[in-house]
């Protein structure tokens, strides 16, 4: 079988399973939102897509697994109040088809939702766009791995940007790095000033979380306080 094969038979046999990371309040290290994330359950073993990612997105199939999520996040999204982010691949938006089927889950969904877009998108000639067409869905824009693509001040600047992800490369240095700090604090400041809410990611242990509150980032993910887990056992009660 080829590798398209392969993932296609194993969407079919619904082995594609949803996990959930959340964030956290620095303030107060409630819960605030929950990151989805795909996995692939095959033979009692789970496994990250990271290493298919590309090729689902060159592949064309990740249009058949973004339908899968929707359906899934439907039928999880009614349970709970926390907010939900789904990731989304500047793949995703070649079709004007993914409006309607975000339109759609908006409506399923009776509190904020949030698409995790990365700085790959501003490539795309019509981002700003794109972007725009997402908010008019009162839908919220995340810029996940913030810091390591095509950063640009004016998409901060010009596009209606809820939540910055400052991408964990910052985070696990800034400790011993003085130039990873700065940046990471810069960011912070910047993103406070614009009325963008930050999160921190990759989070592993206390003294980062200390600083991070220090330095009044909004929201911490990681390790410290939360692995991606199955989502059922985060929405359990919430
Ligand atoms: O942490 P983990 O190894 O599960 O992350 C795998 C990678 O795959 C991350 O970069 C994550 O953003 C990406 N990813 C996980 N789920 C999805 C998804 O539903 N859609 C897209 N486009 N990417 C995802
Ligand atoms: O690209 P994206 O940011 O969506 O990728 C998220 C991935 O990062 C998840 O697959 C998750 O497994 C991983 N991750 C989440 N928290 C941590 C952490 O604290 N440390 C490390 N090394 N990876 C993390
Ligand atoms: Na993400
Ligand atoms: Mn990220």
């Amino acid at each position: 079988l080829s590798l398209k094969e392969k993932l296609a038979n194993l969407l079919k046999e619904k082995k594609f399973v949803l996990y959930g990371q959340p964030y956290f309040s620095t303030s107060n290290k409630e819960i605030s939102g929950i990151e989805v994330l795909l996995r692939i359950r095959e033979n009692e073993k789970v496994e990250s897509i990271a290493t298919v990612i590309d090729f689902l997105e060159n592949s064309g199939l990740i249009l058949k697994i973004e339908d899968f999520l929707f359906e899934e996040i439907k039928k999880i999204g009614t349970k709970t109040k926390i907010p939900l982010s789904i990731n989304l691949s500047a793949k995703s938006f070649l079709s004007s088809e993914i409006f309607s089927k975000l339109a759609e889950l908006r409506r399923a969904l009776n509190y904020p939702f949030i698409c995790e877009i990365t700085e790959r998108l501003f490539l795309e000639r019509e981002a700003l766009e794109i972007i725009k067409k997402i908010k008019e869905l009162d839908i919220k824009i995340a810029i996940d791995d913030f810091g390591t693509g095509y950063s640009s001040l004016f998409y901060i600047e010009n596009l209606p940007i809820d939540i910055i992800k400052i991408d964990y490369s910052f985070i696990r240095r800034m400790l011993d790095e003085p130039k990873a700090l700065a940046i990471v604090q810069t960011i912070i400041d910047l993103a406070k000033k614009l009325g963008i809410k930050t999160v921190a990611e990759g989070v592993e242990n206390e003294e980062q979380f200390r600083i991070l509150r220090l330095l009044m980032c909004d929201f911490v993910q990681g390790y410290y306080l939360s692995e991606p887990v199955p989502i059922e056992d985060l929405i359990k009660d919430r």
